[in-house]
């Protein structure tokens, strides 16, 4: 069964995407329904925003046609908006549920409560609730695209289905309120819904971004999660490990013995609530940029109280080092992304995660060099010193730069 869908009415300004462009030129735009007849367009492209204005258009009239772009390849954008009354946007919503007595949750031998939290089984009523727990090793079922999302902050409101926002319903079956904590993206709450059907406003004190948002019993909380990508001078690595670390690697249930299922530790049941037929076997899995969402009650989150949140973010391999040198036990290199003081010039995803100083013997006329890694260097690093070679030998080198995409190698020098 297919999620209820939530619509967002009246954005105020920003980001709605208008049609693409490539080149130099002048771009058409078919419809120009919901333009208000004044305003500015700005035009995105990969090295940043080119501001345009018009003025005299005619809102769900004439098409929009004659900006004048200087050049590139990217995505219009319509920018500062005076009226955005007849925008709308929708999303589907996306049931997560917590449940904290003890029919479907335990106590542990000291009495501690262990609260979960899971998803809602699409198409649950208040009268069929039907929350499927899961244990934080169970694989991530909060999953971000973030490869299409620009860098930075940028903090506009909702205003695309695919600028990554998704709407969080989060059903509690149970009895205590938690402080759900959102790592990495701020949510903002739009409303919230009792089992009964009473509709109720955020307080005053939660009205804009939060990390934390309180979720009470027997109601939906329903909070908007706005993905934003920071921009960093260097790569970093993703998240890549067994799905259970406290149990052996193809560890697994036996869905065929006197036993549930559950022995390593996974819960085997599908998002839609029916049992798997396969065990979940524990198995190393790429959780790309693995965040958390988790009661903030300490007890709570240490009691697995918690579930992953995984963004996917672009890498393609890191621009190559290039100019290496030798002298005197000291390698150096110019780095291909190196650091600037001006973050608008980071380019994460094609920096290196880090650096391997690679050596070989000089090889036989017409042989590859047997390299072997001899040190590493941190991202943005250009210098090393080999404190490990052997005065009498002569030596090649490279530097090679890796990140989740590659892997480039500089020149190779002999010494
Ligand atoms: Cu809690």
């Amino acid at each position: 069964m297919t999620p209820k869908a939530t619509t967002i009415v009246g954005a105020t300004s920003g980001g709605v995407s208008v049609g693409t462009f490539t080149g130099n030129g002048v771009l058409n735009v078919a419809s120009t329904a919901g333009f208000p007849t004044t305003g500015t367009v700005s035009v995105e492209t990969p090295s940043g925003a080119v501001q345009l204005t018009y003025t005299g258009l005619d809102p769900g009239g004439t098409a929009f046609t004659g900006v004048r772009l200087k050049s590139g390849t990217g995505t219009l954008v319509l920018g500062t908006a005076v009226n955005w009354s007849d925008v709308q946007v929708t999303l589907p919503l996306k049931g997560k549920g917590i449940h904290d007595e003890m029919n479907s949750t335990t106590f542990d031998e000291y009495g501690r409560m262990s609260a979960n939290l899971g998803l809602e089984a699409p198409g649950a009523t208040p009268l069929a609730q039907n929350i499927i727990l899961y244990p934080y090793v169970n694989p991530a079922t909060e999953l971000i695209d973030a490869t299409n999302l620009p860098d930075g902050i940028q903090m506009s409101p909702i205003s695309t289905s695919t600028d990554g926002t998704q709407i969080w319903k989060i059903t509690h079956n149970g009895v205590d309120t938690h402080p759900l904590h959102f790592h990495l993206f701020d949510v903002q709450v739009l409303n919230r819904v009792t089992w009964d059907n009473i509709i109720m406003q955020p307080d005053a004190n939660e009205l804009g971004w939060k990390d934390t948002v309180r979720v009470s019993p027997l109601e939906d909380t329903i909070v908007a999660l706005r993905p934003v990508i920071p921009r960093l001078p260097f790569a970093i690595p993703d998240s890549k490990r067994v799905l259970n670390p406290m149990m052996p690697l193809h560890a697994k249930g036996d869905l065929n013995s006197t036993l549930n299922g559950q022995e390593a530790g996974f819960n085997n049941t599908d998002v839609n609530g029916n049992p798997l037929t396969t065990a979940i076997s524990n198995e190393v899995v790429n959780n790309g940029w693995e965040y958390v969402y988790h009661c903030h009650i300490l007890s709570h989150e240490e009691m697995d109280m918690m579930r992953p949140v995984d963004v996917h973010v672009s890498w393609s391999p890191p621009t190559a080092p290039t100019a290496l040198t030798y002298d005197q036990g000291t390698l150096r290199w110019v780095d291909g992304t190196p650091y600037s003081t001006s973050p608008a010039a980071w380019d994460m995803h094609h920096s290196e995660i880090s650096f391997r100083i690679e050596r070989a013997p000089v090889p036989a006329a017409g042989d590859a060099p047997a390299f072997d890694l001899v040190g590493n260097a941190i991202a943005n690093a250009q210098s090393i010193v080999d404190t490990t070679a052997d005065p009498g030998t002569s030596y090649v080198y490279r530097v090679t730069a890796w990140n989740e995409g590659g892997q480039t190698s500089s020149n190779v020098i002999t010494r």
